[in-house]
């Protein structure tokens, strides 16, 4: 046993308690998961790992204290719990700040790192760090390269030309979520468009299962989440339509989810930046060639979202084709436009502008007909204005007119029957579309994972064998890593060239270097084996672990990380590598730590500064503060909250232990049963409130339990009751989920070593009978009698009781009973004729 506290005794103070603690921890480490011959059950607790890109903040402060009280439950209630923590050290902060500071990205990197720990073992999570990993060391970057080569075997990596989003100040290839607004999410520069062959992973073979086991999920994962996930899959239904076009010998295909509404259809459109609309434009004369060639260099620059946006003044150009419906033969004037995609279904559409919106804004725009074909009523049945006249499309349910063969049937018949016409004709068929894309991995940039191919004039694109694997990144010293369009490490020239793998003969490395979501997407297996120099991860650590049980980490990850981690997991599965298809089986996302009312930053002036705040008030008093300011997946102003406060309750709550006389181990039976209801009940709530993630609540119980022992110590039962011994010890249990310096220096006083080991008490349910209230029993406004009831008595129950009751029956007689008025718990008037 430690020995016990040696300053002031009468004074709480956090920094002793954290010098105190800090060196016994990390002698003991008490979450260490990986001990031989543990039997205890396992959880797998994970925490979204950090950027080293500066020491912590206090979004980081407010991620980590939740995450903990999860993990730290956990193990009390006696299961080996998996916490690990480690750092997604490769990606562009690290290479920026090493241009701009002209050095290495590696040991900049390694020093923020060192930082980042000191902090986060100051911090005191729960953290194993027996099991740590850094995405930019080779020994864990080797394994995303193993596992690249396994996904290019089985034709999930694969390169293609294509016209990707290009951020000219980062100088790199951005994914589409990358783009916000138009603009590069790093460095808010406009985003261009550019033709290069890239690496991608074909994330599309999976759409289907992706969305379908989002069903699994429904329970366990923010429901927003799963919405957001769900909408970037972006499945729909329709049917592929072919349009003869005129002067062409190809038919083009479009893409509908209405082709009920064909007869309506009064033009078609191409996307303005594909290489249909090009060659259409080709075919036509030469004014039309220039004003195309103009139009496309104008609308080069909007993003995908201002693209489809209905709120943007449509604009385009007429090539002057046409296309043949093939419902009835009618010849469609061609245009191009920027509001259809080139990149979607098959790029060109045919417009219904009656019941679509955007084609009706273009048709209002460009003057262009407007045909109604579904007769679209409001709910009195009264027909809704013409669009051509409202500007408003129709884009309901209703009957189809002037439609031919498809007149008088519902939206349902009328798709199936026209289908089934298409078909007959070679004209078109069922089909389905996804909004997601594959993944465009490849960045040329140098602080990443080298792809792992060799590119040979004579076997073309060749993996590297697993054996010459991990391929490392050239030394940093003698590169130019500014960013120029092609990648720094095509300036290595003796790292790029080398032999084939498969003909020995000369060849060329690939330098392109991956997203750094590669490494976030199975970062997750490779904790359960850190060290393992055979394979990614030991297929025994999976059993024993995965998948992961919590998952903690921000709503900004909500999309993609999740989404590639979801995809790396099916594909691995599929591989037979693991033998599960979801990789995080509970998700909660935390809210952001804001101030004054908006998100901190150094230029707006409201940064706050974690370092500070644990100087000033300690790690405790900011944990609590974190974890008390509401429910988790709020944001936090820090004008609003007291960490002041915190650090008040916490000195409260460290003096009970302090005062307790009792012996450890003295029977509680025999303590004041009121204190020992109330620690009794505050176990039982703790639990399902922590299971339930409402840890502020947990908090404010802890705080009521401190106020009643005080009151028992001061004026009840005295220091030396075995009930406030009790009490002490289980605020003690409770309090170290979320302050666990405090939480150690009291359970020490209480004669007892490592709270975070203590097993959480078993509640003694005989201890928990309810308390009563006086309910006043009135016959015509008079009172006749009074019931003790338990609070939560429900109003028909209660209105059985008091009519059955002795004065009411007294009073009431043989007198008819109008009107029972209960207001429960505490009041019944009964009124009688
Ligand atoms: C005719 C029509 C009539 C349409 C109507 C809608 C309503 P989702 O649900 O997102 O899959 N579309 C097809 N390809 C497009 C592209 N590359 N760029 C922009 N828009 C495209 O949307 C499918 C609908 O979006 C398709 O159905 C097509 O317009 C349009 F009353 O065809 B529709
Ligand atoms: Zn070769």
């Amino acid at each position: 046993m430690t020995t016990p506290v040696e300053n002031d005794e009468n004074r709480y103070d956090f920094r002793a308690l954290e010098e105190r603690w800090q060196p016994v921890w990390e002698e003991r480490q008490p979450f260490r998961s990986g001990r031989e011959g543990d039997e205890r059950p396992t959880k797998y607790v994970l925490d979204m790992f950090p950027y080293p890109s500066g020491d912590l903040h206090m979004g980081h402060a407010e991620a980590y204290a939740l995450g903990d009280v999860i993990a730290r439950h956990w193990v009390q209630k006696g299961f080996n719990v998996l916490h690990p923590i480690g750092w997604d050290s490769f990606g562009l902060p690290a290479e920026n700040a090493a241009i701009k500071r002209g050095i290495d990205p590696y040991g900049w990197t390694e020093d923020n790192i060192a930082q980042q720990k000191a902090s986060m073992k100051r911090y005191a999570c729960s953290f194993d760090w027996d099991r740590v990993l850094m995405t930019h060391r080779p020994d864990y970057y080797r394994w995303n390269q193993w596992l690249f080569t396994r996904l290019f075997e089985r034709g999930l990596a694969y390169r293609k030309p294509s016209l990707v989003n290009w951020c000219p100040k980062d100088q790199t290839v951005l994914a589409n979520e990358q783009v916000v607004g138009g603009l590069c999410e790093r460095c808010d520069t406009p985003v261009t468009k550019k033709k290069l062959t890239q690496w991608y992973f074909k994330v599309t073979d999976y759409a289907d299962e992706l969305l379908d086991d989002l069903e699994t999920l429904r329970d366990t994962w923010p429901s927003k989440v799963i919405a957001m996930q769900r909408n970037w899959i972006g499945r729909s239904y329709g049917a592929d339509v072919r349009f003869r076009i005129e002067g062409r010998d190809e038919p083009i295909d479009i893409y509908t989810t209405r082709p009920d509404t064909l007869y309506g259809a009064t033009f078609m459109v191409v996307a303005a930046d594909s290489d249909l609309a090009a060659e259409l434009a080709n075919g036509a004369d030469g004014e039309v060639r220039e004003e195309f060639d103009r139009y496309v260099e104008s609308v080069k620059n909007a993003s995908e979202i201002d693209r489809l946006s209905t709120e943007r003044p449509k604009t385009g150009v007429f090539l002057k084709r046409y296309g043949i419906n093939p419902v009835n033969g009618e010849r469609l004037p061609i245009w191009a436009s920027d509001y259809v995609l080139a990149d979607y279904g098959h790029g060109a559409i045919m417009a219904v502008p009656a019941h679509d919106q955007r084609d009706l804004d273009f048709a209002r725009a460009m003057d262009l007909p407007v045909r109604v074909v579904v007769d679209v009523r409001d709910e009195d049945g009264a027909a809704l204005p013409d669009p051509a006249e409202s500007g408003i499309a129709t884009a309901g349910e209703g009957v189809m007119i002037n439609s031919g063969s498809l007149d008088g049937l519902g939206k349902a018949e009328a798709i199936d029957k026209v289908i089934a016409e298409l078909a007959t004709d070679g004209a078109g068929e069922r089909s389905v579309n996804y909004r997601l894309r594959d993944w465009l991995i490849s960045r040329q940039r140098y602080w990443g994972t080298p792809i792992p191919i060799v590119h040979c004039d004579a076997c073309g694109e060749v993996p590297v064998p697993d054996d010459q694997l991990p391929v490392t990144l050239p030394a940093a010293e003698g590169l130019d890593l500014k960013p120029k369009g092609q990648s720094p490490l095509a300036a290595a020239t003796d790292w790029v060239s080398t032999t084939c793998p498969r003909c020995g003969g000369a060849a060329l490395r690939d330098t392109d270097t991956m997203d750094t979501f590669v490494d976030s997407s199975w970062y997750y297996l490779r904790y359960l084996s850190v060290g393992k120099t055979d394979g990614p991860f030991d297929p025994a650590d999976v059993a024993r672990w995965a998948p992961v049980d919590q998952y903690v980490g921000g709503v900004t990850h909500a999309i993609l990380h999740l989404l590639y981690s979801r995809f790396f997991t099916k594909a691995l599965r599929d591989m037979g590598l693991v033998d599960f298809s979801e990789p995080f089986s509970a998700l909660l996302n935390q809210g952001m730590v804001q101030m004054d009312g908006s998100a901190m930053s150094k230029s707006r002036g409201n940064l706050v500064r974690l370092s500070e705040q644990l100087d000033e008030f300690g790690v405790d008093a900011v944990r609590l503060t974190m974890a008390f300011a509401g429910p988790p997946e709020d944001d936090i102003d820090w004008a609003d909250v007291s960490p002041g406060g915190s650090a008040k309750f916490l000195a409260r709550a460290w003096r009970l232990a302090r005062d307790v006389t009792s012996e450890p181990g003295v029977d509680p039976a025999t303590g004041d049963a009121e204190l020992r209801a109330h620690t009794h009940r505050t176990l039982k709530e703790s639990q399902e409130l922590v299971e339930g993630f409402r840890f502020n609540v947990v908090v404010a119980k802890v705080m009521e339990l401190v106020n009643v022992t005080r009151k028992a110590i001061d004026t009840g039962a005295g220091p030396a009751d075995p009930a406030v011994r009790e009490a002490a010890e289980v605020v003690s249990i409770l309090l170290s989920l979320f302050a666990p310096y405090a939480a150690e220096d009291m359970w020490s006083m209480l004669g007892h070593e490592d709270v975070a080991l203590a097993t959480y008490p078993t509640v003694d349910e005989s201890l928990l009978v309810e308390e009563t209230v006086t309910c006043i029993v009135q016959v015509k406004g008079k009172v006749r009698d009074r019931l003790e009831v338990p609070p939560s008595i429900g109003e028909d129950e209660l209105k059985e009781l008091a009519l059955a009751s002795d004065g009411a029956q007294r009073a009431i007689g043989d007198a008819a009973i109008r009107t029972v008025i209960v207001r429960a718990p505490r009041l019944v008037n009964i009124v009688t004729a």
